[in-house]
């Protein structure tokens, strides 16, 4: 495993020299060391699960061991998933005016970054096909490929917007926040890239048809739906020195699993506090918010349905005819049960 993630990191110095020198542009010095700094900053620091799960998955499907050259491809599409969270990560900081990512100061908030962090969002997207135009483009797949990074790009995309207009100021509206919309917003905008994304590329390097594979699909949005109920879990009870990020849902009055639970909990007199308190920047109304949310005892409820959606979870995928498919599933699920970051 160890070694796993040493040969992938190598990987992420090759396409970044890559992209250095792309001869489609004429980088000065100047912008080229732009591009590294923000690559270096954006791109490698996280756990890299998403990136990692494609080789882990590739693996998995093909049963036997992987050639070197199988080993190189895997982690490009890897990284190209990695890149994917970076753009969406860089803007979302933006959006969400977050102060923290991954243990320092989010992108836009470096000096002399500010609003080109935007731009940068947009480079960071578009390194992708860039990267697998240079390693794909003679494979069987790659027409395939594209289109999978563009449908799930789509689909994250149409995610955030629905997390953000639910916050509009003017439209803050508590009584709109149902588990059934948590579950829209969440499905799009965390399930579909960071679950389906890394076995879909498996599957397509393992020379698979995508449609014939909406079961294994519907078990990845699952447990991407379980995966951001995590992370709106650890928004608020979370250590912040563990996660890396300081949270903001309830100052950004966010759609989040917790005040969702908070509201189908609360008796009239604590939905009367979730009202004037929830979506407010002020540090005594967010205290309120969390008092609250400790009177509800909704770490109990989280434990509760973390072990729920964990044995569901488990007897969906074993109920998958195929083992190779059961191993890719369980070995992404092991790697995010009861995770504290
Ligand atoms: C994350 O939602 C979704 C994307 C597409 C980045 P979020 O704002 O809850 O993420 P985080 O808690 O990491 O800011
Ligand atoms: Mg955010
Ligand atoms: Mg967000
Ligand atoms: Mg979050």
């Amino acid at each position: 495993m160890a070694d796993l993630k040493s040969t992938f990191i190598n990987v992420y110095s090759v396409l970044k020299s890559e992209l250095l020198h792309d001869s489609a542009c004429e980088f000065s010095d100047d912008s080229r060391q732009w591009i590294e700094r923000m690559l270096d900053y954006n791109v490698p620091g996280g756990k890299l699960n998403r990136g990692l799960s494609v080789i882990d998955s590739y693996r998995l499907l093909k049963g036997q061991e992987l050639s070197e050259e199988e080993i190189f491809l895997a982690c490009a599409l890897g990284w190209c998933i990695e890149w994917l969270q970076a753009y969406f990560l860089v803007l979302d900081d933006i959006m969400d005016d977050s102060h923290t990512r991954r243990g320092q100061p989010c992108w836009f908030r470096v000096q002399k970054v500010g609003t080109i962090a935007v731009n940068d969002g947009v480079l960071l997207r578009n390194h992708i096909p860039r990267i697998l135009r240079k390693h794909f483009r003679g494979k069987p797949y790659y027409v395939d490929l594209l289109d999978l990074f563009n449908e799930v790009e789509f689909q994250t995309a149409s995610g955030q917007m629905i997390d953000l207009i639910t916050t509009l100021e003017g439209e803050k509206d508590l009584s709109k926040y149902t588990l059934s919309l948590h579950r829209r917003i969440v499905q799009y905008k965390t399930a579909y890239y960071s679950f389906y994304l890394p076995v879909g590329c498996a599957l397509l390097m393992a020379g698979e048809n995508l449609d014939n594979h909406t079961d294994v699909k519907n078990i990845l949005v699952e447990m991407g739906t379980y995966f951001q109920v995590q992370d709106d879990y650890l928004d608020c009870f979370g250590d912040p020195e563990t996660i890396g990020k300081i949270g903001t849902d309830i100052e950004d009055f966010k759609c989040s699993w917790v005040v969702v639970k908070a509201l189908e909990l609360s008796n009239e007199k604590q939905k009367k506090v979730l009202y004037e308190n929830y979506g407010k920047t002020n540090p005594e109304n967010v205290a309120k918010v969390k008092a609250l949310y400790k009177e509800l005892n909704l770490q109990h409820v989280f434990a509760e349905y973390e072990s729920q959606s964990y044995e569901k979870l488990v007897n969906s995928i074993e109920a998958h005819p195929s083992q190779p498919v059961q191993a890719v599933l369980k070995s992404f699920l092991a790697k995010i049960y009861k995770r504290q970051k």
